[in-house]
């Protein structure tokens, strides 16, 4: 293990900002050794907000009163190719844990995924929330390539007061049997929810123990109308240093970037903390939100490749293609 447990506790404590540069500038050497300065992108359909859950972080818990929409198959399919023509490289199915599938049929929702796969040519990442064995047996048969389904947080009681009268159990337990039915998955931590840096520490080296091979932290935003809604959001350095801890402690792993925290402005140093996803792309002008920040740089276009690829090429990074990334997933397949 690259830190021990004490050791990223004191990184994460420690207010010295050249010491958080030297971080940032081993976690890109890092990234570099692995992947060249080759950045992956993948596009955004968040089909349903639409949940029957609580969380008390989210603006889409059932007790918001917001507007709320659910796009039918062929929209879902219209939009992921309007992605896919934009140059993403993969396409990330996300939805509210909304009843008409959770309680009825998730059918439709394979048959998009098949959809995608066959006509698109991209790798598929779906984000239903909590499913049964049953149903991740039916994704897994339809060759979805990931899973994705963040903890927050594997400190259990903070858990329960974020994802209120959701099993912790049972939701790593989705996660893993994925994993075992031969599908990629990826763990999450949000910073700015209540956590210690102990607590922050014990994600770190969980996330390696459960087999994830995409690792990703996202600084809380608070959402109007929900029970955080007056909690503030942290200062952007611990997610940064999240980042480039687990870029050293995990170098192969593919580490978001999200678009979804603060925008195309917060791009820059997300990348220079060491991750190597650019996650959140959404088309404009579809009616498509994003989670943490619904709105922000949405229909002006700033979630775009052409945007990303401004700012990647200012750095001296490079878009990686198609290609290369079914390649990587494949290499992360064999590797588990
Ligand atoms: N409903 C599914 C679920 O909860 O797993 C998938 C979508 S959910 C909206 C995706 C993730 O967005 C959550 O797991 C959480 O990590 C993140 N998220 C939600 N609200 C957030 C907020 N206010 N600030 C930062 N991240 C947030
Ligand atoms: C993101 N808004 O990547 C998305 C979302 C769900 N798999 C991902 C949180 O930032
Ligand atoms: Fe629903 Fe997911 Fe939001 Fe929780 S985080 S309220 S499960 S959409």
């Amino acid at each position: 293990m690259t830190f021990t447990r004490e050791q990223i506790i004191s990184i994460l404590k420690s207010d010295d900002r050249q010491q958080a540069e030297e971080l940032f500038a081993r976690a890109r050497k890092a990234r570099e050794e692995h992947f060249g300065n080759k950045i992956f992108m993948y596009g955004f359909v968040y089909f349903t907000t639409w949940c029957r859950n609580d969380c008390t972080f989210c603006y889409y818990r059932k007790s918001n009163k917001i507007e709320r929409y659910r796009k039918n198959k062929e929209e879902v399919f219209r939009l992921s190719k309007e992605l896919a023509d934009s140059g993403v490289h993969l396409i990330d199915l996300t939805m509210g844990e909304d009843l008409q599938y959770h309680g009825e049929d998730f059918d439709s929702v394979v048959d998009i995924i098949k959809q995608i796969k066959n006509e698109l040519g991209l790798p598929v990442m779906i984000s239903p929330g909590v499913v049964s064995d049953r149903l991740v047996d039916k994704f897994a048969a339809a060759d979805t390539d990931w899973y994705a389904l963040y903890q927050e947080t594997h400190n259990r009681e903070l858990f329960e007061t974020l994802r209120i009268n959701q099993s912790y159990d049972e939701r790593m337990h989705a996660k893993l049997y994925a994993k075992e039915k031969g599908m990629l998955i990826e763990e999450g931590l949000m910073a700015g929810i209540g956590e210690s840096f102990e607590d922050i520490a014990d994600s770190l080296i969980k996330m390696g123990d459960i087999g994830a091979s995409q690792v990703r932290v996202m600084s809380f935003v608070p959402q109007e109308g929900s029970p955080m809604e007056n909690v503030e959001t942290p200062d952007r350095m611990i997610e940064l240093k999240i980042i480039a801890l687990m870029r050293i402690m995990y170098p192969w792993a593919l580490i978001p970037t999200s678009l979804d925290v603060d925008g195309i402005a917060g791009l820059e140093a997300r990348l220079n903390a060491g991750g190597n996803v650019v996650t959140s792309i959404i088309p404009p002008r579809t009616g498509l939100a994003g989670v943490a920040q619904n709105s922000m740089d949405v229909d002006d276009g700033g979630r775009t490749v052409e945007e990303v690829k401004k700012i990647l090429e200012a750095m001296d990074l490079d878009a990686a293609t198609a290609e290369e990334y079914r390649r990587y997933i494949g290499e992360l397949k064999c590797r588990k």
